[in-house]
């Protein structure tokens, strides 16, 4: 019995040092140490030996199933490591390959020329303000010297969502918002989405986009406005651009101006894009109405100011020769990824 055990236990051990992997290794655990394994076999035989040899002979099979289990722990730790080196090695990443480059994005062609217009007004030293989308009548008419029977309250051009409430037709609002929680002297643009009951066309959107301006201050005058509005035109257009000031009118300033600069597209000779004028419009402006001013608790005796009003939109169509306001709208990203 003795000499069948160690020639079993021989014979696992070769079989052992020739397995290859996890599973074969399991497959000899059964074999020799299972419930129906040979060293267990062996046990089962003791009834037949003498009582003094059966100790001996329990030791040494005891012995054995523990050399056995020792060896196949030691093993399968030792290939469970090869496993693991042979993972690394293959998985080795070459950090010298170039990287796939990483899509980006872009930024939308109206923030581009927001943010163009966003620099050139703070480093004059305008802050930026914003307010809601929804307005109330008196903030987005009232206000603003809009009488009641004023064309622009028509339900045509403005969209109202109940009696006194609407989606805001300029950005002013925030700016009387403004006038009344801060004190002169005020210098603050305000760039937003703006909305009117228009049709749709090549130049026409019912939501666009808008800077308002405004300065209030004690003595600012009609000077400070062109100076102002020149040095804008100038660093949008280039410094040779001609600006043109003109008379015009709007309810919530007095006296009103629309500035005009050179066409850029034929420099001021004449062509489709100025319909032959060799001018481009480009903003309305004008002084602070005495009657907006007061509305906002601030006294016309003591402060005067001037507002104007920006149309992004058209802004970028000319600078990038977009020949139409809905491409800004559609998010084509065949369109976008131009910029
Ligand atoms: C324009 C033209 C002229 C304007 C007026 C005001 C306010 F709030 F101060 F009264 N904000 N913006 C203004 C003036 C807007 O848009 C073409």
């Amino acid at each position: 019995m003795k000499t069948q055990l160690e020639a079993i236990k021989t014979q696992a051990i070769t079989e052992l040092e020739n397995a290859q992997n996890g599973t074969e290794i399991e497959a000899l655990r059964v074999k020799y140490l299972g419930k129906k394994g040979e060293l267990t076999a062996i046990l089962k035989q003791m009834g037949g030996l003498s009582p003094e040899e059966r100790p001996i002979m329990g030791q040494l099979v005891n012995q054995a199933k523990a050399e056995l289990e020792t060896l196949i722990a030691e093993k399968t730790e030792l290939m469970k490591k090869a496993a693991l080196e042979q993972k690394l090695k293959d998985e080795t990443i070459d950090i010298t390959l170039p990287a796939k480059e990483i899509n980006k994005g872009k930024l939308h062609p109206l923030n581009t020329v927001l943010d163009d217009m966003i620099d050139i007004f703070t480093s004059m030293g305008f802050d930026v303000v914003d307010g809601p989308e929804v307005e109330t009548d008196h903030y987005n008419f009232e206000c603003l010297n809009v009488p009641q029977d004023h064309p622009a309250r028509d339900m045509q051009d403005t969209f109202y969502l109940a009696e006194n409430l609407l989606l805001r037709t300029q950005t002013s609002a925030a700016q009387i918002r403004t006038m009344e929680n801060r004190k002169p002297p005020i210098r603050v643009i305000c760039p937003g989405r703006v909305f009117r009951a228009d049709e749709v066309d090549a130049t026409h959107s019912p939501v666009f986009h808008q800077i308002e301006g405004l300065v209030v201050d004690k003595g600012i005058t009609m000077c400070d406005l062109k100076g102002v509005l020149e040095e804008f035109a100038h660093e949008i257009y280039g410094k040779d651009t001609a600006v043109k000031f003109r008379p015009s009118f709007f309810p919530f300033t007095e006296p009103s101006v629309e500035v005009d600069v050179t066409c850029s597209e034929c420099g001021g000779k004449g062509c489709r894009v100025c319909k032959g004028s060799g001018w481009i419009e480009i903003l309305g402006a004008g002084m602070v109405h005495p009657n907006v001013l007061r509305s906002c608790g601030i006294d016309p005796e003591e402060y005067s100011g001037f507002a104007f009003g920006i149309g992004l939109d058209r802004l970028t169509t000319t600078r990038y020769k977009i020949s139409d306001i809905r491409l800004l709208f559609e998010n084509d990203k065949r369109f976008l990824e131009q910029f």
